[in-house]
């Protein structure tokens, strides 16, 4: 609950676009007229057992609920969830935008607001169950019926009780800091040093020193589990996991094994990617430090959670292919500043067609980090009104990491806009994967051609054509190292929701699954109060992941897919649409639909395949492919 995700809208169906904390709504129905503190003081409790027997029979005395009373319910419910957003998704904003003990208690009531209206839209949805309604009605009714990704159980108390735990977990998170060398430092600071240290003995205290501010969380975490999963149970779902499950427009069980096999399709690359790593590290560590038969030390990949190898691109540049691009290079060296830097991706955007962001988004968003006051450093994009008061709130730092996110941060910015006509309860990605993979499939167009075009690398500088390796070796430490993290993530919680893990093996249930997909163990042992998975923004965020997990297969197959409309013929890692008009007509195409139909429909309309599939970004990673066969063939690898 809380936090709308990127849209208010999508509150409804609670699977939010962007990466945002989650939210459902409550009708203020007194929003306009009264003040908010009244209206916060005065919520009633609507979704009890007594009101919705009320509402279950009105005007039914002479049989079960009619077509019209369907159809009024729906109308009624958009306006309460319109009118709710509105308000609450300031209140989440400014919060986020000025932590303190004031702007969490408020977001905690926003918060209360919005799990309190979604129960009662979800509940008051079942007398419907058995009225045959036309799709459209039937997909809304359905859509109200899951409730929030995060629901609240109907009893008294709950939904403040949730509000406030969820607020606390992501405001700790994102107050966090540690002492180091003497000086207190922020995630941000850690993530520096993670990044570019290549000492052991430095990177293990930064890693451990960042995961110090997660055990607090831990039994608010569990505690949220327990309401979350009776809240479920009141939907009609086994557990929350199951909850999310079901959010894919298929048969939650069909989605498990979804999951599977489009992991089965990558892993083979991934294997490839990890041996080679494994044995770059050793070359640069050491056997005592980085050994060839065991998993690799998390806190050696260059990110603060192993999730995107990329900072450690130089120790598995391929010998005899020539240097790629630094865009973090690039940038300073062309003295980008980070309005610049969004600046440029908004220009890939209208390039193809789309209109120019509104003013109110360069007034508005928050680029780069205040030096004053607390804020959620973690990127999001946020609609605000659901229409055009579309922002973007992130640290930004002149890298090419960065410089990769702001397009991720546009690209949910512009599918909101793209579906902002459509009712509120269609204004969401197809699924959650698709509003993750907009923003990446774009950015796959920034080849040395492109940087050229934009004026960041000067054409005498173009790599030869003997780079390609070099690219590609450098996408893959980011891209293919990511696929099962973003597995992982949410494999753990859909154990911790359904018991499988208990609290007392939440860390050690992580490492497990750390080790198993990913191929990483921990650098120490671990304190026996250590709440691992917390010192990741979306577990304390409550931010489902396997989006991003699918993210990472459909930009590679939106990429495809552009590249074969705009009639391109070489390997797909040279090729880039910008510029390309229809292209963009036809990504708006998709875009516009939003969660108007079922994903396959939406992933037709863009593809012309109705399924997910894992083969474009195997083609788009054919010749690494073939090179880390060559590299590993003598090697022993697997973990
Ligand atoms: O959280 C994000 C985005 C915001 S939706 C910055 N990402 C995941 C992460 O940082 O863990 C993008 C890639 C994966
Ligand atoms: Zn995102």
């Amino acid at each position: 609950m809380r936090k709308l995700l990127l849209s208010a809208t999508s509150i409804a169906f609670l699977s939010l676009g962007a990466c945002q904390p989650e939210a459902t709504i409550e009708a203020l129905e007194t929003a306009v007229e009264k003040p908010l503190t009244e209206k916060l003081a005065t919520e009633k409790p609507t979704n009890t057992v007594e009101n919705l027997t009320a509402a279950a029979t009105a005007g039914t005395e002479n049989g079960p609920p009619s077509l019209q009373e369907a159809k009024e319910f729906l109308e009624q419910a958009e306006k309460d969830i319109v009118e709710l957003n509105g308000f609450a998704s300031k209140v989440y904003w400014i919060q986020a935008n000025f932590i303190t003990e004031d702007t969490n208690a408020l977001a905690a009531l926003a918060g209360t607001q919005q799990a309190k209206l979604s129960t009662r839209h979800a509940n008051e949805a079942k007398r419907f169950n058995d009225l045959s309604l036309p799709a459209d009605m039937r997909r809304k009714m359905d859509g109200l019926k899951r409730g929030s990704n995060f629901p609240a159980p109907e009893k008294d108390g709950a939904a403040e009780e949730l509000a406030k735990i969820m607020t606390g977990l992501e405001a700790t998170y994102g107050t966090g800091k540690f002492e180091h060398n003497g000086k207190d430092i922020t995630l941000g600071e850690a993530s520096d040093i993670i990044a570019k240290s290549r000492k052991p003995e430095e990177l293990l205290a930064v890693w451990e020193g960042w995961r110090t501010v997660s055990p607090p969380m831990k039994n608010d975490y569990s505690r949220m589990v327990n309401i979350v999963n009776e809240g479920s149970k009141e939907l009609g779902y086994n557990d929350t996991g199951a909850l999310w499950r079901g959010g894919y427009d298929m048969d939650g069980e069909a989605f498990i094994k979804e999951a599977d096999r489009l992991w089965g399709q990558v892993k083979p690359l991934y294997d490839q990617l990890h041996c080679n790593t494994r044995a770059a590290l050793n070359t640069a560590y050491g056997d005592e430090v980085a050994p060839l038969d065991a998993p690799i030390r998390a806190d050696l990949l260059g990110n603060m959670w192993g999730q995107s190898w990329g900072n450690i691109g130089d120790l598995v540049a391929p010998k005899g292919s020539s240097k790629g691009v630094d865009i973090t290079k690039l940038l300073e060296e062309n003295k980008y500043t980070q309005m610049q830097m969004v600046k440029t991706a908004e220009k890939f955007f209208t390039s193809l067609g789309f209109e120019p962001l509104p003013e109110t988004f360069w007034n508005r968003s928050l680029i780069t980090k205040p030096k004053d006051r607390e804020v959620v450093c973690h990127a999001s994009a946020w609609n605000l009104d659901d229409i055009d008061d579309i922002r973007i709130k992130m640290c930004t730092k002149i890298t090419g990491e960065d410089f990769v996110t702001v397009h991720h941060e546009l690209g949910h910015n512009f599918y909101q806009r793209a579906y902002k006509d459509q009712p509120v309860f269609y204004k969401n990605g197809a699924n959650d994967g698709f509003h993750e993979a907009i923003g990446d499939m774009i950015a796959l167009s920034i080849t040395p051609e492109y940087l050229v075009k934009v004026g960041l690398l000067d054409q005498k500088d173009i790599p030869s054509a003997d780079a390609d390796l070099s690219l590609l070796m450098q996408q893959a430490m980011d891209k293919v190292a990511f696929l099962p993290f973003g597995l992982m993530v949410d494999q753990w919680r859909w154990k911790v929701f359904s018991g499988e893990y208990s609290p007392s093996e939440y860390n050690s249930g992580w490492w497990e699954l750390r080790e198993k997909y990913q191929g990483l163990r921990s650098p120490s042992v671990r304190p026996d109060d250590a709440f691992d998975p917390g010192a990741k923004f979306h577990i304390p965020g409550n931010t489902p992941y396997m989006r991003y997990f699918l993210a990472h297969i459909l930009q590679f197959q939106f990429h495809k897919a552009a590249c074969d409309m705009a009639g391109f013929e070489g390997p797909l890692h040279q090729c880039s649409i910008y510029e390309n008009e229809e292209v963009g007509r036809r990504f708006n195409a998709m875009m516009k639909m939003g969660a108007s139909k079922p994903w396959p429909d939406a992933l037709e309309a863009f593809t012309g395949t109705r399924d997910m599939d894992g083969s474009a970004i195997l083609e788009y990673f054919s010749p690494l492919m073939a090179y880390l066969e060559e590299q590993n063939k003598d090697r022993s690898c697997g973990w």
